[in-house]
């Protein structure tokens, strides 16, 4: 299905939402801080499962106990609601693991 890509006012207003994400270009970033090696690895497979749900798929960077998410959109090479959307997701599962 084709999506679009958000202007940059709408970047602007969902960066406003998801104050712990940084943009970086066509991208956005966040870094997860957990206490420990396997709470990183419960996170990532949490965001896995959700991800492939949501057809939508973050570039991961697991450093033992800190996990990088970048999110971008291939299909529209740049920043689209899904996204944010799984930004939001991400953010509620760190709190779980
Ligand atoms: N993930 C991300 N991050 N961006 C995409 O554009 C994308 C994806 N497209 N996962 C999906 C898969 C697409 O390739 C499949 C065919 O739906």
């Amino acid at each position: 299905m084709a999506i679009r890509a958000l202007n940059e006012a709408e970047i602007a207003a969902e960066m406003e939402k998801a104050p712990l994400w940084k943009r970086e270009g066509r991208e956005i970033k966040r870094i997860f801080q957990f206490g420990a090696f396997m709470e990183s690895i419960r996170f990532v497979n949490a965001i896995a499962e959700a991800a492939e749900k949501a057809d939508h798929h973050p570039d991961i960077l697991v450093q033992y106990s800190k996990v990088t998410l970048r999110l971008s959109t291939h299909d529209c090479d740049g920043l689209s609601p899904r996204d944010f959307a799984l930004a939001k997701v991400a953010d509620e599962l760190s709190s779980r693991c």
